[in-house]
């Protein structure tokens, strides 16, 4: 049984080739600074926006052609696993990504739910067997039913909080079960609409209590995924409390989660919080924090999460020189949390948007590698902060001046020289990278 029987398992056939399904610039076997290139990019597929993704805007009605519908919701939930891994292979993506309500009907109840999930996993569990293709992370979907209308570990609810409880200890059966190596905590919404009736200190601590409920688990199933939380400023809440990376460190670190959390950062993410997207790596690489991308990118022209997938290689380019200057993102990965825009409903621009996405990343990696071998920025950067490597400067970060010495010596200065930085030439040289 296939679903895309036009589609052959895509090729590396070079930037020279007019197939619209073959790579272009991902070779995933080619080696390139050391590693294979699916190595380095560790390339992965999301259940979300692939499978259950209907086309769909506040606007307008689903308008995706998908042929995996069954005549329940349990045949076509059957039907997708089949699906997405024939998209998995095709693509030779070695990891995926879901929350627990894309692969399964959540019923009438809990059971009913959990019994539906048991069904579903022994069947990824099959085909991950078959294909050897890993679980990059899953995560519970704890803000589209209607009961976390408040929130999840911050909801003013307790059996809600419960309820958000069971579901992350499945997610933990379900990441054991499938050897997850990461699992993720988005906190849609985990924020609120007005401080007049929130208490913002009661709902963090309930966060970082589940958190470490969640962190007691894994060691007592003795699974031990990296933990990673996904920042998000807005959308759906006014405000979310993972606003960006600096204050999602913030948390861990208030809340001493750091041995067991990092972050999952996205592009789309980082610039609705007013932020580049390598920017957002920056802050979590050196807080040795950097966990897992979610890869995608906004409109300049929207200010919401459009979710499109990644085609700008400058963007990419600076993203995969943080990870190169990381050592690796492993082992997180790149999970394309991208959507084909509406007018994209046919199933082979699945295949078309992923090989976009794969490739962009594989030209930001070549381009990353090249100058990190030409040491474009460490040279840049060495240049621009000289004045801290002899003299006064070496003196002061090898913290031999305090106040007053450095006083005696400003007022002894008669000049101070600045230098240009000359930016637009090292953009435009650094467009000759691309
Ligand atoms: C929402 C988003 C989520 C997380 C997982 O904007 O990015 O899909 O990645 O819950
Ligand atoms: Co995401
Ligand atoms: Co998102």
């Amino acid at each position: 049984m296939s679903y895309f029987p036009n589609v052959e398992k895509i090729k590396y056939e070079g930037p020279q080739t007019t197939n619209p399904f073959a790579f272009r610039h991902y070779n995933p076997e080619e080696v390139i600074a050391g590693k294979t290139m699916k190595d380095h990019l560790r390339f992965a597929i999301a259940y979300w926006h692939t499978m259950t993704q209907d086309g769909s805007d506040p606007f307008g009605l689903p308008v995706n052609q998908r042929t995996w519908f069954g005549a329940t919701e349990m045949e076509t939930a059957r039907n997708r696993v089949v699906a997405f891994f024939e998209i998995l292979e095709k693509l030779g993506a070695e990891y995926f990504c879901f929350h627990d309500v894309d692969i399964a009907p959540e019923g009438d109840s809990l059971e009913e739910f959990y019994k539906n999930l048991d069904e579903i996993t022994d069947l990824i569990k099959e085909q991950m067997d078959r294909t050897g293709i890993k679980l990059l992370w899953n995560t519970a979907n704890m803000f589209s039913n209607p009961r976390y209308i408040n929130g999840a570990a911050s909801t003013n609810n307790a059996d809600v909080f419960a309820y958000a409880a069971a579901q992350v200890k499945k997610g933990l059966d379900i990441s054991k079960k499938l050897g997850g190596e990461n699992y993720v905590f988005w906190g849609g919404r985990e924020g609120y609409e007005t401080l007049l009736n929130t208490d913002m200190a009661f709902e963090q601590d309930n966060i970082a209590r589940l958190f470490k409920m969640a962190v007691a688990y894994g060691n007592k199933i003795n699974h031990k995924p990296q933990f990673l939380i996904e920042p998000k400023p807005k959308e759906p809440s006014k405000h979310q409390y993972d606003f960006d990376a600096a204050t999602a460190l913030q948390f861990i670190q208030k809340y001493e989660l750091a041995s067991d959390f990092k972050l999952n950062l996205e592009a789309n993410h980082a610039t609705l919080a007013g932020h580049t997207f390598e920017h957002e790596i920056e802050v979590a690489r050196i807080n040795q924090a950097l966990g897992s991308l979610d890869a995608n990118q906004g409109d300049v022209l929207l200010g919401w999460d459009t979710d499109e997938f990644p085609t700008n290689v400058y963007d990419v380019t600076l993203a995969m020189y943080g990870v190169l200057e990381n050592g690796g993102i492993a082992p997180g990965g790149i999970n394309f949390d991208s959507k084909v825009r509406r007018s994209s409903f046919a199933m082979e621009d699945l295949f078309l948007a992923h090989i976009a996405g794969m490739d962009t990343f594989a030209r930001g990696l070549k381009a990353a590698v090249k100058l990190k071998e030409d040491r474009f920025f460490d040279e840049l950067k060495e240049k621009r902060y000289a004045s801290f490597q002899t003299g006064i400067g070496a003196s002061i970060i090898s913290d031999q001046e305090d106040l007053e010495s450095l006083t005696e010596y400003a007022l002894k200065l008669e000049d101070i020289q600045l230098e240009s930085s000359h930016i637009e030439y090292v953009k435009s040289r650094l467009n000759d990278y691309l």
